[in-house]
């Protein structure tokens, strides 16, 4: 298979991965013969079973995107009142709760994984808190074992927001078997992609059955709605692309892998700027290329982010403004003692790489260059 790119003339932070178009044809010849565009057709079917096969997990559900993926799993586990959450992500994280009517609590997040931090995590609960929502930032695991331990003791659930950890795999399994329930995104920006499109990963035969309702307007058969479900499903075209993706996706992290090496081997000779730590996993996905902007660098964070820009290389600041920061959320921030000064701090300083499997190494070359040079 060649990943062989047609030279773009900016670079960019993603690029999605996508097979040979001729590869795709037949299935989209199938879907045209068949008339089955949509509604758990026969694509969406087999894509369930193979991608619960390839993440060696018991139950898929697919979805049109994380968000609403967010959403229903949220509905399906019963959740209410407040929910414990990161700041340091995407802005879907904490908006599903909002659509859900839930109460968002923002804790600080570690300094080294930059994802929640069990102890604040623990400190934040009240009577009103029926979950925790953590976030795999980057593909980065979180401490599931101890967001589990506080979960169990205090009878929350645990759903966790797996939009950046497709493939991952801790050394006991997939990550995804940790918690209630996790969410995949396979957005376009995403190491895998549907064009858009996502999925609930959960254990229980039971509860997949709840949220394959719930996204289907809540219909339990032809002529029996019971629940207000919404409409998530995914559709038979992105089920197609997702079969042919889960063929490539090995060599696919194989090409990441060395752009990540690349990136980091040269940037040692770099002084003030910082890697993050490679996560102490058995397979780790490559989703992202952080690295944090110290104040001995010779530019800021931003003065870094618009040297590369004016040279081509449109980076991006995941995760800044913290979601704490928008309009919506400022009632939810905490202030005083619990501010979150790590979540800020990271968020000043934080600025994602361009990363892609057709990235050439040449030019992560050329950025470390114009990184160096700056
Ligand atoms: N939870 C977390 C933790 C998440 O990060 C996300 C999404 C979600 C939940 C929700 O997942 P979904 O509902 O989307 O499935 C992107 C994505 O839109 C978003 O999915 C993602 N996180 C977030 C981190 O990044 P933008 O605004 O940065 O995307 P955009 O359009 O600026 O794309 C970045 C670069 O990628 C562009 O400069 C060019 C390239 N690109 C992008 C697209 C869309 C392409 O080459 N082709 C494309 O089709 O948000």
């Amino acid at each position: 298979m060649s990943l062989a790119p047609p030279k773009p003339d900016l670079i960019t932070v993603a690029r999605p991965d996508l097979p040979p178009l001729e590869e795709f044809l037949p299935l989209l010849q199938e879907i045209w013969s068949s008339h089955r565009l949509t509604n758990g057709g026969p694509f969406h079917v087999r894509f369930e079973q193979a991608l619960a096969r390839y993440l060696n997990v018991p139950q898929v559900s697919l979805f049109t995107n994380a968000t609403l993926a967010l959403l229903v799993a949220q509905l399906a586990l019963g959740l209410r009142g407040e929910v414990i959450t990161t700041p340091f992500s995407f802005v879907a994280t904490a908006h599903s709760l909002l659509w859900n009517q839930l109460r968002p609590v923002f804790v600080d997040i570690d300094p080294v994984t930059l994802c929640l931090d069990p102890r604040r995590v623990e400190e934040a609960i009240t009577e009103r808190t029926s979950a925790i929502l953590p976030v795999h930032v980057y593909g980065t695991p979180c401490d599931t074992q101890r967001l589990g331990d506080v979960a169990r003791r205090h009878g929350l659930k645990l759903l966790y927001d797996a939009a950046h950890a497709f493939g991952v795999n801790d050394g006991g399994g997939s990550l995804l078997r940790h918690g209630d329930a996790s969410v995949l995104s396979f957005h376009a920006t995403k190491v895998f992609n549907t064009f858009e499109g996502g999925a609930v990963v959960c254990h229980d035969a039971e509860l997949k059955r709840q949220i394959d309702r719930m996204k289907n307007f809540g219909f339990a058969g032809e002529v029996s709605v019971i629940a207000t479900g919404i409409n998530a499903k995914m559709n038979e075209f992105q089920a197609a692309l997702g079969l042919l993706q889960l063929e490539r996706f090995d060599v696919t992290l194989e090409h990441r892998a060395a752009v990540d090496q690349r990136y980091r081997r040269s940037l040692e000779r770099v002084s003030g700027l910082r890697c993050l730590p490679r996560a102490a996993v058995a397979r780790d996905n490559h989703a992202y290329f952080p690295v944090l902007v110290d104040d001995s660098f010779a530019l800021s964070r931003d003065g870094l982010y618009e040297h590369l820009q004016r040279h081509g290389v449109l980076t991006r600041r995941y995760f800044y403004p913290l979601i704490t920061e928008f309009s919506m959320y400022r009632e939810y921030a905490p202030t005083g003692e619990a501010a979150l000064p790590v979540a800020h701090d990271v968020a000043r300083r934080i600025l994602c790489l361009p990363i892609y499997a057709e990235l050439a190494l040449t030019d992560v070359d050329r950025i470390v260059d114009l990184i160096g040079n700056a």
